[in-house]
């Protein structure tokens, strides 16, 4: 199964998920992280092309746009929502192990994981409209009204000037004090940025002028639970936010599904008596 890295499942997640498994367990023990942890409601169901090794996703304009990555296998892709099916695809050169996307008004901007460049694309017929530099690795975008944010795969995103792409600054992602890495796959929802977390079922809500993380949203057993069949199927990753319509999609890589969910508040603890 392709993994995008043959490293072990990095010491910091592993230490977060026990953590949270801490936070959710009935027992006594005193929670690590003060930060709610949400659960999820599955709304609906759609198809999802399970090749698609997904590495970004957005909706704009009735439609989702995805990028996907693996070597020989990167692509960008409009989606019809209700049946899965790619309308529109441009495939990257087979060296190019492409990552995260977000729109720039009519342009899409798609990073790759580690060729120190991404890549501008019209949105109409994807044909290219330019490059840009960036040190170091790719892995997330999304945008605010007037900022680009990227991952790295570290616990920093990255601000950029939408304009130029230029690095502005960045903010440090915590919770509690602690660091919060491996930031994959990005969404602006409402005022926050959504973050997977590489390797895990979790989605950081951070709040993007402190770093601060002001919630989980733990989706374990989502694609086991309510998918058509979970062979072959890599790591949660893919976030999209449909504003008008309040929708709150999420899929991932070699996925054969893709879900609209609601989150679900943390039941209130019993009152003492
Ligand atoms: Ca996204």
């Amino acid at each position: 199964m392709p993994q995008r890295r043959p490293s072990p499942r990095p010491l910091a997640v592993a230490a977060f998920s026990a953590v949270l498994a801490a936070a959710c367990a009935p027992s006594p023990a005193a929670p690590r992280t003060d930060a709610p942890v949400y659960s999820y409601k599955v709304v609906a169901r759609y198809p999802h092309d399970s090749l698609a090794f997904t590495q970004g996703l957005i909706w704009k304009d009735g439609h989702l746009y995805e990028s996907t990555g693996l070597n020989g296998r990167s692509s960008l892709r409009k989606v019809k929502l209700e049946n899965g099916q790619v309308l529109q695809r441009r495939d990257l050169p087979a060296e190019v192990f492409g990552e995260g996307l977000t729109d720039r008004g009519e342009q899409l901007l798609m990073l790759t994981w580690t060729n120190g460049s991404g890549y501008v694309f019209n949105r109409g017929d994807f044909s290219p409209a330019g490059t840009f530099a960036y040190a170091g690795e790719g892995w997330g975008l999304t945008r605010s009204a007037d900022t680009v944010y990227m991952s790295d795969g570290s616990a920093q995103l990255r601000l950029l000037d939408p304009a130029t792409l230029r690095e502005r600054s960045r903010i440090r992602v915590t919770d509690n004090g602690r660091a919060v890495d491996q930031l994959n796959e990005l969404e602006w929802v409402k005022g926050e940025i959504y973050a997977n977390v590489w390797q895990t079922d979790l989605i950081a809500r951070i709040d993007p002028k402190t770093g601060h993380v002001r919630g989980w949203i733990d989706l374990s057993g989502l694609l086991q639970g309510h998918g058509t069949s979970v062979r072959g199927s890599d790591v949660l990753n893919g976030i999209a936010y449909d504003a008008k319509g309040d929708r709150l999609f999420v899929t991932g890589k070699l996925w054969p599904n893709l879900f609209q969910i609601e989150l679900v508040p943390p039941a209130k603890p019993a009152p003492r008596r």
